[in-house]
């Protein structure tokens, strides 16, 4: 697209949360996992992190146990309104969020009406801001009673999703019109029941083919009780699809890409075909293969190692266009404690998606992660994503310099 032409109208800008990592105060599978694990984390901090560059700045932080557990996190269940000011302030005209199973239905089948008057206090401030709600259904925690009667891999997990999903939508209904079912339905099963890092630390293909399998089944049922509640909805899954790149035309190479590229960013979106309106996208990662996976030359990279690879977001989007539908970006974003390449990468991640939308491509909003420094799970508070920095002893906030960047190049592309 060159540079004088406009993006579409009514583009949509913003940035993305999820409530365990932000709200506080929660109390499902996660929180109860952070307590009883939260010394062994610390305990393998070196292990995990020494290698980063970030280490020295990190290494206070992650050896300390309360690093590891959520508690009040953001406080942004009562400082909601004040973080969508300063959203509004820079520039945002949408918000990513998502609402918290184990606060609607803390006990299998009680619904609290009070917790779901809180979501419906959450929309209205975005309404009166002027910012349209992506609200996210299922951002990976559970009740404690699902945890107990078996979690995303049991076969039942399907239908109480569906009835979660029933009581919401019946009681929020037409005041939401983008609904995210399922946040990263691969990357949860992945960590969770592939590789044991996450709660409920499950290892093996079989636990993992059928956490993805419930997801799917999970993801359907939800996309007809919405749309039977509310026809207009537009429905979709957040995804994180990776730029698989062969290292050259090695046929091993190629067929490796092809494995992958199958398996990881299509056999999802296939599955729930007919079931979605909008392709959601959360791009972080890159992976070069050269014999193996993850050959990354990691020229940038974040304070986590990530490699910083904007070109590819062009690649993914491009690759998108197949599913005929629009897109909207749920997430991108790096952890950048000095906040020195922020500004930066977010440039050229636009750039990319410029390049695709000016080939056509149907790009219509894009979200960053995160509006504000969070808990990043099994790696705590270290990591800083936020266009706002956290104080997490006085929970003041800071504008960064990148979110004032993130504004200017919003005002530019929405004149
Ligand atoms: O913090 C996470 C988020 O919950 C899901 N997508 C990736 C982010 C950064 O790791």
């Amino acid at each position: 697209m060159p540079d004088n032409l406009q993006f579409p109208k009514n583009f949509l800008w913003g940035a993305a949360a999820s409530a365990h990592q932000v709200e506080g105060g929660n109390h499902n599978d996660w929180s109860e996992w952070e307590l009883a694990n939260a010394e062994r984390l610390a305990a393998e901090a070196e292990k995990r992190f020494g290698r980063l560059p970030s280490w020295p700045m990190i290494r206070e932080q992650t050896t300390r146990p309360e690093n590891y557990i959520s508690g009040r996190a953001c406080d942004h269940y009562r400082r909601f309104r004040e973080d969508f000011d300063i959203a509004r302030s820079l520039g945002h005209t949408s918000h990513r969020f998502s609402i918290e199973w184990s606060r609607i239905e803390p006990e299998e089948g009680r619904f609290d009406e009070h917790e779901i008057e809180h979501y419906r206090e959450v929309i209205m401030a975005l309404r009166e801001r002027g910012m349209e709600p992506f609200v996210t259904l299922w951002h990976w925690t559970l009740p404690v009673w699902l945890r107990d009667k078996g979690g995303v891999e049991s076969k039942e997990f399907p239908k109480y999703f569906a009835r979660y999903v029933q009581n919401i939508v019946s009681s929020l209904g037409t005041s939401v019109r983008f609904w995210i079912t399922l946040n990263e339905p691969d990357i949860q099963p992945m960590n969770a029941y592939f590789r044991g890092l996450w709660p409920p630390q499950r290892t093996g293909i079989l636990a993992y083919s059928q956490a993805v399998h419930q997801l799917i089944r999970a993801h359907k049922a939800a996309y007809q009780v919405i749309k039977t509640i509310s026809p207009n909805a537009q429905i979709g899954v957040s995804k994180d699809n990776v730029y698989f790149e062969s290292a050259n035309w090695n046929p091993w190479n190629i067929l490796l890409r092809m494995f992958a590229d199958y398996f990881w960013n299509h056999y999802f979106f296939n599955a729930i075909s007919g079931h979605q309106d909008f392709v959601g996208l959360n791009y972080y990662f890159h992976n070069r293969i050269d014999w193996w996976y993850q050959r990354n030359e990691n020229r940038k990279i974040s304070d986590l190692g990530w490699e910083l690879y904007p070109a590819g977001f062009y690649f993914v989007l491009k690759d998108l266009a197949r599913y005929k539908k629009p897109i909207y970006v749920t997430e991108n974003g790096l952890a950048d404690m000095q906040d020195e390449k922020r500004a930066q990468f977010i440039k050229d991640c636009i750039a990319s998606m410029k390049r695709a939308i000016g080939e056509g491509v149907d790009v219509r909003g894009y979200f960053y992660w995160s509006l504000l420094d969070n808990f990043e799970w099994d790696k705590g508070f270290w990591p800083r994503f936020g266009l706002m920095e956290i104080d997490y002893k006085t929970l003041e906030r800071k504008i960064r310099p990148s979110a004032r960047e993130f504004k200017r190049i919003i005002d530019e592309l929405s004149l």
